[in-house]
C-alpha cells in the first residue's frame, strides 16, 4: 500500500487527529487564540507530523478532505470547549491553495459554521503564498469570508515573494511572522529591523500581527518593545492534545 492509499483510508479510518499550540497576548500574557495543527496516528508507524503527509495531500489533491476534516474538527472543538464555560477564544486552521481551487471554499465554511454552532469570529483561516493562484478568485472567497465575520491571517509572513501582494489584495486581519525572522532578532540586527518595520507597517494598515517561533525571553522582549500583537511558539507551549487545552482555558 503506498501512503497515499494509506492516506485515503486513514480518512474512513478517523486517523487524523489535531493538536492546538496556544496564542498569547503579549501585553496581558492571557491566552487569546490557539492554531490547529493536524497529526496522522498511524496504526503501524505511529504519529506522522504534518510535514510528512501534507505535501503528498497536496500534490494528489486528497488535502482536499483532509482540509475539510481539520475545519469541522476544529470547529466542533471549539464550540465545545465554550459549551464546557471555558474562554471564548478563535481557533486557527491551515489552508492549502488546493482548496480554494473548489469554488465553494465560503459556502463549506458558512455550512461547517451552521453544523457545529460555531460563530464565525471565533474562526480564522491561515492563508500562505503560492505562486499559482487566481488572484481575483482567491480575493473573492476571501471577502466573502471577511464578511461573513470569519479571521484571514497570512501565515509564514515575509517567506514568498507575494507578501506585499497579499497585503494590497486581500482582506487580510493578521499577519504571522515567520519563524525564521523571529530565530536570530538577537544576534543578527538586520532581523531586528526587518521585525520591527513588519510590525509597523501593518499596523498603519489596521493589521495585526503575530510572531511564529518565540523560544526565548529575549525574543518576547523585543517584540513587546516593538509593540507586536501576539506570540506562538515554544517558549510558552508546544503544540499540544485538545486536553491540555482545555486544562489551560481553565486555569486561564
Ligand atoms: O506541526 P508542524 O510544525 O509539524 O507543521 C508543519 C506544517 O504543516 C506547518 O507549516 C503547518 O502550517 C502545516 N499544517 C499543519 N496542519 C495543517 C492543516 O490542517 N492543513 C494544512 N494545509 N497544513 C497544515
Ligand atoms: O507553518 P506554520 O506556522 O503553520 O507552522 C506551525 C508549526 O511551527 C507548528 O506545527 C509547530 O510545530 C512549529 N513551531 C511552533 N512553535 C515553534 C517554535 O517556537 N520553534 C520552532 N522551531 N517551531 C515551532
Ligand atoms: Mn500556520
Ligand atoms: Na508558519
Amino acid at each position: 500500500l503506498t501512503l497515499q492509499h494509506e492516506m485515503y483510508r486513514a480518512i474512513q479510518r478517523n486517523e487524523f487527529i489535531l493538536h492546538y499550540q496556544p496564542q498569547y497576548d503579549l501585553v496581558t500574557g492571557s491566552m487569546v487564540g490557539v492554531e490547529a495543527l493536524v497529526r496522522w496516528k498511524h496504526p503501524v508507524k505511529g504519529m506522522i507530523p504534518p510535514g510528512s503527509f501534507i505535501p503528498l495531500a497536496e500534490e494528489s489533491g486528497m488535502i482536499v478532505q483532509i482540509g475539510d476534516w481539520v475545519l469541522e474538527e476544529a470547529c466542533r472543538q471549539n464550540k465545545a470547549w465554550q459549551d464546557a464555560g471555558l474562554p471564548h477564544i478563535p481557533v486557527s486552521v491551515n489552508l492549502s491553495i488546493r482548496q480554494f481551487v473548489q469554488n465553494d471554499l465560503a459556502s463549506k465554511v458558512a455550512s461547517v459554521l451552521h453544523k457545529t454552532g460555531l460563530e464565525p469570529k471565533y474562526l480564522d483561516l491561515e492563508i500562505t503564498e503560492s505562486m499559482t493562484m487566481d488572484v481575483s478568485h482567491v480575493s473573492r472567497c476571501l471577502l466573502d469570508l471577511t464578511e461573513m465575520g470569519v479571521g484571514i491571517s497570512v501565515d509564514d509572513f515575509g517567506t514568498g515573494y507575494s507578501s506585499f501582494h497579499y497585503l494590497k489584495n486581500f482582506p487580510i486581519d493578521r499577519l504571522k511572522i515567520d519563524r525564521s525572522f523571529v530565530r536570530d532578532i538577537q544576534q543578527d540586527p538586520s532581523d531586528a529591523e526587518i521585525v520591527a518595520a513588519i510590525i509597523a507597517m501593518a499596523h498603519n494598515l489596521n493589521i495585526q500581527v503575530i510572531a511564529e517561533g518565540v523560544e526565548t525571553e529575549e525574543q518576547m522582549e523585543f517584540l513587546r518593545k516593538h509593540n507586536c500583537d501576539e506570540m506562538q511558539g515554544y517558549f510558552w507551549s508546544p503544540p499540544v492534545t485538545s486536553e491540555n487545552i482545555e486544562q489551560m482555558l481553565a486555569a486561564s
